[in-house]
């Protein structure tokens, strides 16, 4: 009997400042409906799927930074996500900015959690790979201060045994990384879930804004192929607050291709049937890491954070 998954990309359109996270909230229920009258058993929703991409903007204000922030997950706003997602039997994948106290020193984090099908959080990531700057940069149009509001995630790159799978968790600019991907691979990873949230134009590569779309899938193709699994990249898209947000959201197969793309930069769901067992032909083969991987000279990649030339 083959294992299938059939898994949903609940692709965002743009979230207002002013949204309130009800209204937001009663947004991804309606694509959670429509993912789960499509077949589907896992729906994967954007990075901070809950509020507007706040670092784009430079605050300073303390209490207007944790606004939006989640104290608590679920909480009273998200808690009917979660029962409806129960109700109808069926997990989810979800970005949000989460605030934790630890002994009194609040931590900010840019996290995912991955809830089954009964609705309990079975899998919690914090992203790794936090793009842009700190400081403010006078000459740009809007910011990308992920790096000011958030700290690096500290839980790794988590596989979880679930949806007769084995499920890797990532955030957006973490699907640019091998390292990612290798690292989860290492884990037999099967399905790997990644929402993301990329402006356009990019405050720091303008150079290849003509190629965003192209990078994009690129990054998540190569990483499916080389590590033999499925990616599923959803997107928050469109218009939102003046800045443009990709979209493109899709599902990749092992073996590189895209098997569902959206079309839209709308709220959107995208669909496909994931045969796990298609993991199996490339893990065995030229993917087949135990037989072929030569660790004894990879230790730079461990040992050395930024490029050196060679010597001399
Ligand atoms: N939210 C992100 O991590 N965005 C990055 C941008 C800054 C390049 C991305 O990789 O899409």
């Amino acid at each position: 009997m083959p294992r299938t998954l059939t898994v949903a990309g609940a692709q965002t359109g743009p979230i207002a400042r002013d949204e309130s996270r009800a209204a937001v909230v009663r947004r991804l229920i309606a694509l959670l409906r429509e993912a789960h009258a499509g077949g589907a058993r896992l729906v994967v929703f954007p990075e901070l799927a809950l509020t507007t991409f706040f670092p784009r903007w430079w605050l300073e204000d303390q209490a207007e930074i944790d606004a939006f922030f989640e104290r608590e997950m679920p909480g009273p706003d998200t808690r009917p996500l979660f029962e409806e997602a129960a109700r109808l039997g069926v997990g989810f994948y979800l970005g949000y900015a989460e605030l934790v106290e630890h002994g009194g020193i609040a931590r900010r984090f840019n996290t995912t959690v991955l809830v089954d099908a009964a609705g309990r959080i079975i899998g919690r990531y914090r992203k790794v790979h936090l793009p842009g700057h700190r400081d403010f940069l006078p000459d740009r149009p809007y910011q990308h201060l992920e790096k000011k509001y958030f700290e690096p995630g500290d839980l790794g790159f988590p596989v979880r045994r679930a949806f007769d799978a084995n499920v890797g968790m990532c955030i957006c600019n973490d699907r640019r990384w091998p390292e990612t991907y290798r690292v989860m691979g290492l884990q037999d990873v099967e399905l790997v879930l990644v929402g993301y949230n990329t402006p356009v134009p990019s405050v720091m590569t303008p150079q290849y804004d003509h190629l965003a779309a192209f990078h994009n899938h690129l990054s998540m193709q190569a990483g499916a192929y080389q590590n033999s699994c499925f990616v599923v990249g959803v997107a928050k898209a469109g218009r939102e607050e003046g800045s443009d947000l990709l979209a493109g959201s899709c599902i990749v197969a092992p073996s590189g291709e895209i098997i569902a793309q959206a079309s839209t930069e709308g709220d959107e769901v995208i669909l496909a049937t994931c045969r796990l067992d298609l993991c199996a032909i490339n893990k065995r083969t030229t993917f087949n890491f135990a037989a072929h991987r030569r660790t004894e000279h990879y230790g730079l990649i461990t040992e050395r954070t930024g490029a050196l030339p060679p010597p001399g």
